[in-house]
């Protein structure tokens, strides 16, 4: 694919929680950073992601009594993981990996800040009916197609994508700049994504649509 002004790069989550060592460490998480700035240098239009969990967050396993990370609860709006403490609003875990070149961003949205709604994707809270306001935002600018790529491939960026198709965006994930948590999660997510009409494709595939860039 040839990047066009209307497509925008949305970076999912590529934070110091989700890299090793991390709260939430995604396995292989840091190689994602290399691929996402090489996408940043290629997209004229990019948005960041960045999970934004208040302390006490709904969907901290330490936010409940004798409840361990990876089991669920039942939430008003249907189940909900438990995860350990992660991307505590103004931690260093919170932080974008050191190393991703976040500068040139346009938008940071920032999801998982209301204490008793986990937010996994870019676009809808997992109420199914809070609005991030991402999908106005990028259809107020003219953008008709979303790349996605960062972290994790089976929860944020999984969610993220479907949740671009439901908004009527194009959506593709470039699946050499993501990584998921769970491997049958991973396989059954781009299955998911798959049957919703979500484009899968290789960093290499991927060419310049600036015109000081040769063909
Ligand atoms: C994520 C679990 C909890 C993600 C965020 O970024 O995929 N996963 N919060
Ligand atoms: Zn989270």
């Amino acid at each position: 694919m040839r990047v066009a002004p209307t497509d925008v790069l949305l970076v999912v989550d590529v934070q110091v929680d989700f890299l090793p060592g991390g709260a939430l460490a995604v396995p292989d998480g840091a190689a994602v950073v290399g691929p996402c700035n090489r996408l940043l240098r290629l997209f004229p239009h990019a948005v960041l992601t960045q999970d934004w969990h208040p302390p006490g967050h709904a969907s901290f396993h330490t936010s409940y009594s004798g409840r361990a990370a990876f089991e669920t609860v039942a939430m008003p709006y249907g189940a909900q993981m438990l995860w350990p403490e992660h991307c505590v609003q103004g931690s260093p875990g919170a932080a974008f990996a050191p190393g991703l070149d976040a500068a040139r961003a346009e938008l940071v949205i920032r999801k998982g800040h209301g204490r008793d709604v986990d937010s996994y994707s870019a676009f809808l809270e997992a109420d199914r009916a809070t609005r991030t306001g991402l999908a106005g935002a990028l259809r107020e600018r003219g953008f008709t197609r979303v790349v996605l790529c960062g972290l994790a491939t089976d929860f944020c960026v999984a969610w993220s994508a479907l949740d671009a198709r439901a908004a009527g965006f194009e959506a593709v994930v470039v699946e050499d700049a993501v990584r998921g948590i769970d491997r049958d999660g991973t396989a059954a997510a781009w299955a998911r994504m798959g049957a919703a009409g979500v484009g899968r494709i290789g960093l290499s595939e991927i060419a310049s649509g600036r015109t000081d860039a040769a063909p």
